[in-house]
């Protein structure tokens, strides 16, 4: 019993010094298991590194907590669910302010499982603390909501839940790293190189995009929600949230280059999207970082 609550208070002291740094916390999940933990290490948040220090207006992401809600109380595989989103302050009070961010005030993200389903999708603010969307899930079982938001005068945020959806559940695939790093989406050829495979380096992840049939690069890209492209990167267990952030938001093609970083060796699967001829695209890959 002693032991387990000293264990407990050096959870939490460790916690509290990590987010003091507003550095990532991408160990907070290990000292326990609860939701809120799961929150809490889905919470890369303050920036890229030369943002991410002591800001006086910085908040931690671990301040704010999201309530993810189904108007049917609970969402049915394949049926159209009506998603409520609220954010709380550290008060407990409901988040009314936000800033733009990537042309949006909110991004939801929304992956199973096994991370087979991606979606990217932006809920409705009604103005009072409220966002909405409705959406539908492939298959029953586990699904992990990001939401990324920057509250007014605060910092990048993101924040995450774990939700069951009934219905029957496919089989797991397994999530294995790609052998080669191209992929044919909508009749776009796409390769990704990056500059390290190694955990905690700088990371460039290039995407070249080309024309199938003509073999010939795109260079006329369309800016999707600000920027040449939006990449989300997570670990294999869901658990990591990388943030990504254009080299040059302005590009269009045939390359387009972001910056990340790995926090630690495992299996990472990372989703490129991006818009030409007035439409997005979205594509796949799993890397092996060592
Ligand atoms: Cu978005």
């Amino acid at each position: 019993m002693k032991r387990k609550m000293i264990l407990i208070l050096t959870g939490v002291l460790a916690f509290g010094v990590l987010s003091a740094c507003g550095t990532p916390n991408e160990d907070a999940h290990s000292s326990g298991g609860t939701n809120q933990n799961q929150e809490n290490s889905a919470a890369p948040s303050t920036g890229h590194g030369e943002h991410g220090g002591h800001g006086a207006s910085e908040q931690p992401a671990d301040n704010y907590k999201p309530s993810f809600s189904f108007a049917s109380g609970t969402a049915k595989a394949n049926e159209k669910s009506k998603l409520d989103i609220q954010i709380a302050d550290s008060k407990g009070n409901v988040v009314n302010d936000y800033e733009l961010s990537h042309e949006k005030l909110l991004h939801l993200i929304v992956v199973n499982h096994d991370l087979s389903y991606f979606n990217h999708i932006h809920p409705e603010f009604d103005g009072n603390g409220n966002f909405s969307i409705d959406t539908s899930f492939p298959g029953g079982g586990d699904y992990k909501l990001f939401v990324d938001f920057v509250p007014k005068g605060g910092s990048s945020t993101t924040l995450s839940e774990w939700v069951k959806v009934e219905g029957e559940e496919k089989a797991h695939e397994a999530i294995n790293a790609d052998e080669k790093l191209v992929k044919v989406v909508d009749g776009k050829e796409v390769e990704l190189t990056l500059s390290s495979t190694k955990a905690q380096d700088e990371v460039t992840l290039t995407f070249n995009i080309a024309d199938v049939q003509t073999n010939k690069g795109i260079s006329n890209l369309e800016q999707y929600l600000g920027a040449v492209g939006h990449v989300v990167v997570l670990s294999d267990d869901a658990e990591k949230y990388l943030h990504v952030h254009p080299l040059d938001e302005k590009a269009t093609g045939p390359k387009a280059e972001f910056m990340t970083s790995f926090p630690k060796s495992g299996t990472y699967k990372i989703w490129g999207q991006f818009q030409h001829q007035g439409k997005v695209f979205t594509v796949p890959f799993v890397v092996d970082i060592k």
